[in-house]
């Protein structure tokens, strides 16, 4: 197969896309190529999801718009499907890769999935398709991990065997199909034959942006995207730290320097979590080999990952404060996922706030409206407490009632980690409260309880 003919293939809908990996990329990328007149075979090796897929059901959790709706159409036209097996894939003229990349405890990056899947599709691989890496990996992967393995197994060189591209996702959970079409994307093809085939299928079903470049700029971007947005949250999770220690209110301070001609302090908080930001600055920072530990990426993600135990000391302050031994004293913390709006649990900051709080001595109620194990009443979660903690900004818990929370709790004493009640509403409500970033001698409406 031509690189022309390869590209004029795609565009003409007769290149049947393989899709290896349905997870929330591998399923957002099918469904959405499928719908743009592709054929689509998905490979999979969880029996489960091959099922559910094939019987046109989305296997995801959590709420993602118009997925379940658009995978059933597309399974009943025929555009869509999905196998374990590998063989499947002789029939694709392009095969997308969305398996998982994670950072191991060392923070150094894991590509066994990585290599297993390319161990498996290159012996299939139909002579001359494209592969394109969609996982976010370290710089340097695709050309330094995955050539090889293709070339070996595939039995040939890139451009000519194959051609070989990487093409970041940009998706979130809960907006994978907007996302998926809206998004900017960067082309990070080998070759000029590779790109052209590259920007026939995206250009198929993306209405953002195309930009090429080569793949390891396309790592570079992806990776630093990620990485940048956590180095912001460190630095407005640093000056919380800085305000509380100077006796100050760092959400002050953070509207005046936003009035400065191009700063935008992001917001403090609880922590950072969820599947990407937390691990896409390692990525980028191994890079440094021995010296990624001493990066500022490294500084940023140690500040971040301190946040939950900050938020552990605010609770026991506020509570020492008010003379309540921390030794047996009830806390309902009021959010578990990571992100407002959302039940996804991915590097919870309050999951790791809750061993610091039971080491303590502290017994503890969790509640979350949008994570089935915690969900419930925050009320009745909130009943005998001496202390609550607001870990996540849910809409829910800023239209708390909260006289009704006060005469719940048995102490009306409130730790707020990201600024969603408003202080006067709580001093109204009776209650004695510490707000992240903001300096305990601050005046506050009362402290006796
Ligand atoms: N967070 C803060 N302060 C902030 C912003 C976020 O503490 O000012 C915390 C959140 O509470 C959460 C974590 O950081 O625990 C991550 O939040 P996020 O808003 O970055 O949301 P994510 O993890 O879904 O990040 C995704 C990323 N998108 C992709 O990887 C395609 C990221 O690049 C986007 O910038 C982000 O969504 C977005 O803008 O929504």
């Amino acid at each position: 197969m031509s690189d022309v003919d390869l590209a004029e293939r795609i565009a003409a809908r007769q290149a049947e896309v393989g899709v290896v990996g349905l997870g929330y990329v591998g399923l957002a990328a099918a469904a959405s190529i499928a719908a743009a007149g592709h054929r689509v075979t998905g490979v999979e090796l969880r029996p489960e999801r091959v099922a559910a897929v094939n019987a046109g059901r989305c296997p995801l959790d959590g709420d993602e718009p118009g997925m379940a709706e658009l995978i059933a159409d597309m399974v009943s036209r025929g555009r869509l499907r999905a196998t374990a097996d590998h063989a499947e894939l002789a029939r694709c003229g392009v095969v997308l890769v969305c398996v998982e990349t994670p950072v191991g405890d060392d923070h150094r990056p894991r590509h066994q999935a990585l290599r297993a899947a390319c161990e498996s599709i290159g012996p299939v691989l139909a002579q001359g398709a494209l592969v394109v890496i969609e996982s976010t990996v370290a710089p340097g992967t695709t050309t330094g991990l995955v050539l090889p393995v293709l070339e070996r197994t595939g039995g040939g060189v890139e451009g000519e065997r194959f051609h070989l591209g990487h093409c970041p996702e940009r998706v979130m959970p809960g907006r994978l199909l907007g996302n998926m079409r809206a998004m900017d994307r960067v082309l990070g093809a080998r070759s000029t034959g590779g790109a052209a085939a590259m920007r026939a299928l995206y250009g198929s079903f993306v209405a953002g942006r195309l930009d090429d470049a080569d793949p390891l700029t396309a790592e570079l971007v992806k990776t630093a995207e990620n990485a940048y947005r956590d180095v912001e949250i460190a630095f407005a999770n640093q000056l919380a730290l800085i305000c509380e220690r100077a006796g100050a209110d760092v959400w002050r301070v953070r509207e005046l320097v936003n009035r400065s001609p191009g700063r935008n302090v992001l917001l403090p908080g609880s922590g950072v979590g969820g599947h990407c930001i937390p691990k896409d600055p390692w990525l980028l920072a191994s890079v440094l080999g021995e010296d990624a530990d001493g990066s500022l990426l490294a500084a940023a993600r140690r500040l971040n990952d301190s946040m939950p135990a900050r938020c552990a000391d605010l609770a026991a302050e506020l509570l020492q404060e008010c003379m309540v031994p921390l030794e047996g004293a009830r806390l309902v913390v009021l959010g578990f996922s990571y992100l407002e709006e959302s039940g996804d649990v991915r590097g919870s900051p309050t999951a790791a706030m809750l061993p610091l709080l039971a080491s303590r001595g502290c017994s503890v109620t969790v509640h979350d409206p949008f994570v089935p194990a915690h969900v419930g009443d925050p009320l009745e979660a909130a009943t005998g407490a001496d202390c609550a903690i607001v870990m996540v900004a849910h809409r829910a818990y800023r239209q708390l009632d909260l006289d009704a929370l006060a005469r719940a709790m048995r102490r009306p004493l409130l730790v707020d980690t990201r600024a969603v009640l408003e202080p006067a509403a709580l001093a109204r409500a009776g209650f004695t409260w510490r707000r992240l970033g903001v300096g305990s001698d601050l005046p506050v409406a009362s402290r006796a309880v």
